[in-house]
């Protein structure tokens, strides 16, 4: 429990984190000789490290969460039934409590719903707009023959403007583009709250309103990308006027009710390490993808999941809601930002739900975006301290579906990307100070080329060489 009452002057009192640790996973630390060999052997790309040789994983909060002692205890409550798992009923009645849709099917992680999603809503020729792209369901939308259109706000885009709810829609450019396009062409709106690739920034409840309405007005359908929702619900709570006496479900709740259905990666906000789910209300919509559900992922009460995942699931949904969850969960990511805003590190500010972003543009301007100054960040802090990061720029963006030419986004970011409930507050001291080291001697790093480029969603899986070999340090 946090110290915390609730009264005005309370919540000025420290918070600790709302469990205690009854099981640990020892971690190995290397040595800068095996880490030099380790990330060359990785082709500099943090996503080809083995996991023993990290330190400290900030690569995702992806599946990397803790469970509970509830959690682990659902998995012993395994249905394993192929058809009709208790389980399942279980799974569906949190979504529909909490999350507020009417149907719902599982799927084996977030890109599995993405992906019946698009097939079932998108027609060769449509649009999609949405707030920031991100890389696996633009993808799908590709695939399924749309086209993203980016309508989030231009502030969103500034690593160092201080908007609340830099995860907004544009209205103005949403308007314009169905206004050009026409609204038959647009398959729907694609809203994520956080935006993952702006730096888990949040969009506000007067936003979606809007954005519903707009909708409503031309009938185009919406639907929510929730993966980190709950997180946003967090900084509903705290930042927009009328909300501070609410709790974070009960803003869940309302924010979830002006869009016709979600999706969900449940590897982040529901605390499991597999999982996925895609909930909508209208019934011939969900007859649809509740049929496509058993092509690709497995019958529509499992989903490509066992029974035990659906219960860890379900259990994790009702336990990622708890307010002091979220607080010590986004206090911690804050804790780590403060110490680097106050190093004058360049970060994506206001600091997000469930990362730190470094600015690599401002900490490497030597480095050209041809050369991967986020990437060459990544590698950089390995190679200090083996923790590890993810790139968030030039190499994630990938290359422009018409020319073939890289995407050049506006960020260049290196993702310092935080587990629910796993590392301590002394771990991320020693973060910030490897962040330090490595920026210390930021002007003698060099940057690197890509040397082999996969066709799909390339950052996962290119390999790079260095340009020149760094200054040796003393
Ligand atoms: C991540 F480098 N995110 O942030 P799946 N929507 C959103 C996500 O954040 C998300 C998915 C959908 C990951 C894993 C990952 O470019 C990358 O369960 C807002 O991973 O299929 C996943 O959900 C997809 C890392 C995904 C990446 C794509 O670390």
């Amino acid at each position: 429990m946090s110290t915390d009452d609730g009264t005005p002057a309370q919540r000025t009192r420290s918070w600790a984190e709302p469990f205690k640790i009854k099981m640990v996973e020892p971690l190995k630390m290397t040595t800068r000789a095996e880490r030099e060999v380790a990330i060359r052997e990785a082709g500099y790309n943090t996503f080809l490290l083995r996991s023993e040789d990290v330190y400290i994983d900030l690569l995702t909060d992806s599946g990397t969460n803790a469970m509970s002692d509830r959690q682990w205890a659902g998995m012993m409550l395994g249905d394993e039934a192929y058809a009709g798992s208790r389980n399942f009923y279980h799974l569906e009645a949190a979504v529909q409590e909490l999350y507020g849709y009417r149907h719902l099917v599982p799927t084996h992680q977030g890109r599995g719903a993405e992906h019946i999603l698009s097939k079932i809503m998108i027609s060769p020729g449509d649009v999609v707009p949405g707030n920031m792209y991100f890389t696996t369901t633009r993808l799908h939308q590709e695939l399924a023959g749309g086209t993203f259109v980016d309508v989030i706000i231009d502030e969103a885009h500034d690593p160092e403007h201080l908007h609340p709810f830099k995860g907004n829609v544009d209205l103005d450019k949403l308007g314009a583009l169905i206004e050009r396009v026409g609204a038959g062409q647009i398959a729907y709106v694609s809203l994520a709250g956080t935006v993952n690739m702006a730096g888990g920034q949040p969009v506000s409840m007067a936003n979606i309103r809007s954005v519903r309405e707009l909708c409503v007005r031309h009938g185009i359908r919406l639907f929510l990308d929730a993966t980190r929702l709950v997180e946003n619900a967090f900084f509903i709570q705290e930042r927009e006027p009328g909300f501070a006496e609410q709790s974070i479900a009960q803003i869940l709740h309302e924010f979830c009710s002006y869009a016709d259905g979600a999706w969900m990666s449940a590897k982040k906000d529901n605390l499991v390490n597999i999982g996925g789910w895609l909930a909508v209300n209208a019934d011939d919509l969900f007859e649809g993808l509740r049929n496509l559900i058993v092509v690709y992922e497995g019958l529509h009460t499992y989903g490509g999941l066992a029974g035990r995942d659906m219960e860890a699931l379900a259990i994790g949904i009702e336990e990622s809601v708890q307010d002091d969850h979220v607080r010590s969960r986004i206090g911690q990511v804050r804790y780590l930002g403060e110490l680097l805003t106050d190093w004058e590190i360049p970060i994506v500010q206001p600091v997000g739900g469930h990362a730190i972003f470094l600015d690599a543009r401002r900490f490497y301007p030597h480095i050209p975006q041809d050369e991967f100054p986020a990437q060459t960040l990544a590698s950089e802090l390995y190679l200090d301290s083996g923790i590890r990061s993810m790139e968030r720029g030039i190499a994630s963006a990938g290359r422009d579906a018409t020319s073939g030419d890289h995407n050049r986004p506006k960020l260049e970011l290196t993702r310092l990307t935080i587990p629910r409930r796993v590392y301590t507050q002394a771990h991320m001291d020693v973060v910030a100070e490897s962040v330090k080291a490595v920026h210390d001697v930021r002007a003698a790093t060099r940057g690197l080329r890509m040397t082999y480029e996969p066709k799909y969603l390339r950052f996962f899986q290119a390999r790079f060489e260095r340009l020149q070999a760094n200054a040796v340090r003393g």
